[in-house]
């Protein structure tokens, strides 16, 4: 995994310089696992909905405009969360997008970047984020030590699996929601047949599960809904010229 091994490594070098001596305050956080089962139950199908500017598979996806203003629109649009990728190098994000979206936005906030570190975790809470992605193919055997310390922050863990082991990792680790990634990180290509296959493995074990990537329209989500309870969507929505109107349609 080439692509991955490239951002992991900048990302260890962003590691040292976070300033773990800034506090985290304690707050309520809005359950993102919450906000999913409800939207459900409701009928409607809960998206989490992405704020990306750029990836290694796209290159730019959008020009750079106010995150806090696409945020009001998705929510505005019914979102189930809102999904900020801050890593700047790929994925042209910014921590302080975080802090932009967060004071205004009435739904859970999910800090997106490749966690390598649990420095990082403590800085999503510092953040004021409400969830935080946890990558098993990155973390491999500590993938458990991770949640844990995540909750133990009150923060809720994304945790995002690709293959059966993986998703076996996250159930044993203590994972309450798993993010299926529909995007090999080897081939970069996106296969809806990930969840399909892999969504059922987690049927009756009590966990939110949700639909990664590569969902191109709302028909992609009415023939998924089965196999899963969310979805995340990040390309679709920022190339369509009104985000929140994408999502509404
Ligand atoms: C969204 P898409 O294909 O709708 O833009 O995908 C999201 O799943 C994707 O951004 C993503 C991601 C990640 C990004 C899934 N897992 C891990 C960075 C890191």
């Amino acid at each position: 995994t080439a692509m991955l091994d490239l951002i992991v490594e900048s990302t260890r070098r962003r590691v040292k310089e976070i300033d773990s001596s800034v506090p985290v305050e304690e707050r309520q956080i809005q359950s993102l696992e919450k906000s999913i089962r409800t939207r459900k139950q409701n009928g409607v199908n809960p998206v989490i909905a992405e704020i990306k500017f750029r990836s290694p598979s796209e290159g730019l996806i959008r020009s750079y405009e106010d995150p806090a203003g696409i945020a009001s629109g998705y929510v505005d649009a019914g979102c189930a969360g809102i999904s900020v990728l801050t890593n700047p190098e790929f994925f042209g994000g910014d921590n302080s997008f975080i802090e932009k979206i967060r004071p205004q936005t009435a739904v859970p906030v999910l800090r997106k970047d490749f966690v390598v570190d649990e420095a990082q975790v403590r800085e999503t809470a510092a953040l004021g984020a409400d969830a935080v992605l946890l990558i098993a193919a990155v973390l491999g055997e500590e993938l458990g030590g991770f949640i844990e310390y995540t909750h133990g922050f009150g923060l809720e863990a994304l945790v995002e699996v690709h293959d059966e082991a993986e998703m076996e990792n996250a159930i044993s680790g203590g994972a309450r929601i798993i993010g299926i990634n529909n995007r090999n990180l080897k081939t970069m290509k996106t296969e809806l047949e990930t969840t399909r296959r892999l969504g059922p493995l987690a049927a009756g074990r009590g966990v939110t599960v949700v639909c990664e990537s590569g969902i191109t329209g709302p028909a992609d989500i009415r023939e998924m809904r089965k196999c899963c309870d969310g979805f995340l969507v990040g390309t679709y929505l920022m190339k369509a010229e009104d985000p929140a109107k994408a999502l509404e349609g």
